[in-house]
């Protein structure tokens, strides 16, 4: 679906009845488009609005609305644009649609609009990808990490570090085009340092997955303990309604339940778990297995215990990785035998604790707001997994180039961490890893 030159349509506001809806045309023939359909009045001068109804091929008033038009190469996607603001009905959207695709647009793929800006030079790789990321944030530091992509921070960095690579991948080449000269001990050595430095810069930024991963994912938050203390309770206190069920019999959770919250801007993947227990029911077991599954792949463990029995030490294994917090559940009915006992205290009862307990659990995440500044990018699995291929091209140039092997090797190599570099921006080659990128995106956009 590349720009065919095609005018192509679409409703960039959500489906569905709404006070107002957005049509927009991109394409050389959007004005002349738009000229067909609203009769005999002239378009408004572009990015002047102007009040203008559409007719149909008859000349009956399908619907009334604003009119603006932009001129390429200065619009969202690069090419002329005319955007219409209308009535925002199911029907009367389908009449204005129908009527656009009659008088020459062809409806738009997904993405297909921040494509086209993307093939026109008007946004980068990581940027088109922001937008999608900015569309689908649900808490305010997702949002802001979209936001920064979007500038072109990402963009900016990946793009120094090609540069710097270039710079030393045209030097080394330059002894390839003359072999009975030796690469400068003093020069050899600058190059070393110069890929040095790349890698770390690369290093860094892989630094920044997990980050990525969870504020486009969520935190995998896993809800885990004995039956009956309270881990449904506080799965539906935290969300705000009663998701799962509640109630005094042990194993009444069998199945994971997983939604998101959002905790302190930090999206939280919660999911309740089946109590952990001897057990010999037959579906049990196979919920308590799952709740093993779980732990074992968690960024985060709750663990909760239940003071309103006597006190009992807690006998889980904790895998490694998985950030862990231990919550004293029930404060309300506490038994005296946890007298003494340290620790989170909260009652999915009464609410008692839970701003604590918000507190901790960004606390231990380390990724509130204060904590964002120090990051400002988050890579996503595309661009690690390219970034991961850049790391290892590049060891590998240096390598060879400190065993003093033939600096064709080393430019070989080196070679191969560009392109993996360019891919990231999408200043190399892309054309096959576009279709995937933009059919993720929502129509319209
Ligand atoms: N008094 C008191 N009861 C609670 C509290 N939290 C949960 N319960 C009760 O404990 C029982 C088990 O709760 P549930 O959430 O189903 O536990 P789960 O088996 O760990 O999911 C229910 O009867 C809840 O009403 C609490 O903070 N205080
Ligand atoms: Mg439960």
């Amino acid at each position: 679906m590349a720009s065919d030159g095609d005018t192509i349509v679409a409703i960039a506001s959500p489906a569905g009845m709404g006070a107002v809806s957005l049509i927009r045309l991109s394409g050389p023939q959007s004005c002349e488009i738009a000229q067909k359909v609203i009769g005999f009045r002239a378009l408004p001068p572009a990015r002047k609005v102007g009040l203008r109804s559409i007719v149909d091929a008859e000349g009956l008033v399908i619907d009334e609305g604003l009119w603006v038009t932009f001129s390429g190469p200065a619009s969202y996607t690069g090419e002329d644009v005319a955007e219409f603001t209308g009535h925002g009905g199911v029907m009367v959207t389908r009449k204005v649609i129908e009527r656009l695709i009659e008088a020459g647009a062809r409806p738009a793929e997904p993405g297909e609009f921040t494509q086209r800006a993307f093939l026109n030079g008007r946004l980068d790789l990581t940027q088109a990808e922001a937008v999608m990321d900015l569309i689908s944030a649900q808490t305010s530091l997702a949002l802001r990490s979209a936001t920064e992509q979007l500038e072109g921070r990402l963009g900016q960095r990946c793009e120094e570090i090609r540069a710097d690579l270039l710079g030393a991948t045209a030097h080394l080449e330059a002894y390839i085009d003359f072999p009975e000269e030796d690469i400068d001990p003093a020069v050899g050595e600058a190059l070393q340092m110069r890929m040095n430095d790349q890698r770390e810069k690369i290093a860094g930024l892989l630094a920044t997955a997990d980050q990525g991963r969870i504020l486009r994912e969520g935190v995998r938050t896993v809800i885990y303990g004995k039956p009956n203390v309270g881990k449904s309770s506080l799965l539906n206190r935290l969300l705000g309604y009663q998701r799962a069920i509640v109630s005094s019999i042990e194993g009444t959770t069998r199945d994971t339940i997983e939604e998101v919250v959002n905790v302190r801007g930090i999206p939280l993947r919660l999911i309740d778990t089946a109590g952990v227990r001897e057990s010999s029911d037959e579906i049990e077991i196979t919920g308590i297995e799952m709740t093993h599954a779980q732990v074992s792949r968690a960024d985060l463990v709750l663990e909760v215990i239940d003071l309103s029995k006597p006190r009992c030490d807690s006998s889980f294994s904790r895998p490694e990785g998985a950030k862990w917090l231990v919550i004293y559940n029930k404060s309300d009915k506490e038994d005296a035998s946890w007298a003494g006992q340290e620790g989170l205290r909260i009652s999915c009862e009464t609410g008692e604790g839970f701003k604590d307990l918000e507190e901790e659990i960004a606390r231990i995440l380390a990724l509130d707001e204060a904590h964002w500044g120090v990051h400002s990018v988050a890579v996503n699995a595309r661009h690690q997994a390219c970034l991961d291929r850049a790391r290892t091209a590049l060891e590998i140039a240096i390598s060879s180039m400190e065993q003093g092997e033939e600096p064709e090797f080393t430019s070989l190599s080196l070679r191969e961490a560009l392109s993996a570099i360019g891919e990231i921006a999408g200043v190399v080659d892309t054309e096959d890893i576009l279709g995937e990128i933009f059919s993720n995106f929502c129509i319209g956009k």
